[in-house]
């Protein structure tokens, strides 16, 4: 393993020196990364002091940096574990063979397809929340908005190095194309749902990084069991930052929900939107937004592309290693199916059912979650629960999306659902009132009245640390 590189112009563990072509051309790169980034990233605190975490290097032990930078002189590098010599394929139809550090040719396209879906999320995330430093409820939220936001801008690199490397011409158009797609935009827009919907507030951004980060933690995870070793190798350092950003989301919902129950209590009558706070129910309703939002990005229930990138070896299952049969030949995986407008109990085969196989472990996740946010609530004396609704609810993706379902999965038709509807989503009076919250709050260790305090700071620091210089 190559040291780490960090007075070259892109800090790298990669060898980037040592070949120069690709140096030139991520060099040619990176200026109009820096322009995306200063137009479409944080608006506002660019030339700002921010107390930031950087990765320097893959070790385990002190692998991140941590110190006042200006994010455009954030050193976005480019980091991949070690590799592991002797590693083989470990499922799939080339199991047991060595892993490639090469593009194999027949399956050129289905790799570049999930790097460039993959690479596509990370800077879309970066534009969902460019508004945001406008109206943080703290400093300590403030920083760590922007930790989030450098750091997707890393995984943007990421993949940017694979398609760089790997892909030739058509990697590099890849990139191109990555900085040109715009998260929303009606002609450009990225690809998938999730990163097109607008993140307009603090609530979403805590919801959008308890559950589509999470996303990102499960996808990550089965391409970091890939058989192309380069992108196992990049995605394994990239869960290592990601656990902040679920960090960031689930914490900050519960946050919201302690706030709440505070102000149940201390409000008159219970008030808690007169008394400036975000309500239980209102909370839900985001949850019922961001939730089905987040499912929808593992793809279709039943799918021939999951399928062939298994058989291919380039996208396992959420922790290869805990599973004892790694062809999935003749196996099914049992799961709900819609047949003729009723929901059945089916066996699907394993490789086509492996979206919702890995689908599944994310909503035990996402749940465990929940589970915490209910013994907040629970320790708070208050009598409430936030649940999740049925994977059924609210889909545009998949078999579920063809039709209307409760929270609680129960098949209804479209005048129930058109009934129902204000009384489980936000309405546009939710988004006006969540929004009348969201002034900005700067000033050392203060609070916006909407949000609990977090439990400590960051890296140990005190509550009031500075971690946005604001002047
Ligand atoms: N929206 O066979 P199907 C992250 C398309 S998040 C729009 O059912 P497949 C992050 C699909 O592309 C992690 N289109 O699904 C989080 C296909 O289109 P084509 C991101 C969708 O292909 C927060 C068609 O429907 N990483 O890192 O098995 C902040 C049929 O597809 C959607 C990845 O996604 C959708 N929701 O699975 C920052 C990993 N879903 O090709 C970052 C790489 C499906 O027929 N991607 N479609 O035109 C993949 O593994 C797969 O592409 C998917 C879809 C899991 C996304
Ligand atoms: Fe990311
Ligand atoms: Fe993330």
């Amino acid at each position: 393993m190559p040291a780490v590189i960090t007075d070259d112009k892109i800090p790298n563990n990669v060898n980037l020196s040592g070949d120069r072509r690709l140096q030139r051309a991520l060099e040619a790169w990176q200026p109009h990364f820096l322009d995306w980034w200063k137009e479409m990233g944080p608006s506002g605190w660019q030339e700002k002091d921010i107390f930031l975490r950087t990765a320097v290097s893959v070790e385990s032990e002190g692998w991140a940096h941590f110190d006042y930078v200006r994010m455009p002189d954030y050193r976005w590098g480019i980091f991949l574990e070690p590799k592991q010599e002797g590693r083989v394929h470990g499922f799939g139809d080339f199991k047991g063979q060595p892993v490639w550090d090469e593009v194999p040719g027949e399956f050129r396209n289905m790799l570049r397809r999930l790097i460039v879906t993959q690479g596509d999320t990370e800077p879309a995330s970066v534009e969902q929340q460019r508004l945001l430093g406008q109206t943080s409820p703290s400093l300590y939220d403030l920083r760590n908005l922007f930790q989030v936001n450098v750091e997707e801008g890393r995984h943007l690199w990421a993949m940017v190095y694979l398609l760089h490397t790997y892909f030739g011409r058509d990697g590099r158009e890849e990139a191109d194309e990555l900085l040109a797609r715009r998260s929303g935009d009606v002609d450009k827009p990225r690809i998938l749902g999730a990163f097109n919907e607008p993140t307009s507030h603090w609530l979403s951004f805590f919801m959008f990084t308890m559950f589509t980060d999470r996303d990102g933690k499960y996808q990550l995870s089965a391409l970091a069991e890939s058989g192309f070793d380069p992108l196992a190798r990049t995605t394994r350092f990239m869960l290592t930052e990601e656990a902040h950003h679920l960090f960031v989301g689930e914490s900050g919902v519960q946050r919201v929900c302690k706030r709440a129950c505070e102000l149940m209590k201390t409000a008159p009558g219970g008030d808690v939107r007169a008394a400036g706070g975000i309500d239980l129910p209102t909370l839900q309703k985001y949850v019922h937004l961001w939730y089905p939002l987040s499912l929808d990005l593992f793809g279709g229930e039943i799918s021939s592309n999951a399928s062939d990138a298994f058989a291919a070896g380039l996208k396992g299952r959420y922790k290869e290693e805990r599973y004892t049969e790694h062809d999935l030949i003749g196996s099914t995986f049992s799961m709900d199916v819609l047949r003729e407008g009723k929901v059945l109990r089916e066996d699907v085969p394993m490789r086509t059912a492996l979206n919702e196989v890995l689908r599944t472990e994310y909503i035990k996740d996402c749940q465990r979650g929940v589970d915490r946010w209910n013994k907040t609530i629970r320790e708070e004396g208050i009598d409430f629960r936030i649940t999740l609704p049925s994977n059924r609810f609210n889909r545009n993706i998949g078999m579920w999306a063809t039709q209307r379902f409760a929270p609680d999965g129960t098949l209804i038709d479209q005048a129930t659902w058109d009934a129902k509807r204000d009384s489980v989503l936000p309405t546009e009076a939710d988004e006006t009132y969540i929004k009348s919250l969201m002034k900005p709050v700067y000033e050392r260790g203060k609070m916006a009245n909407w949000i609990a305090p977090p439990a400590k700071g960051i890296n140990n620091l005190p509550g009031d640390f500075e971690y946005v210089k604001v002047d």
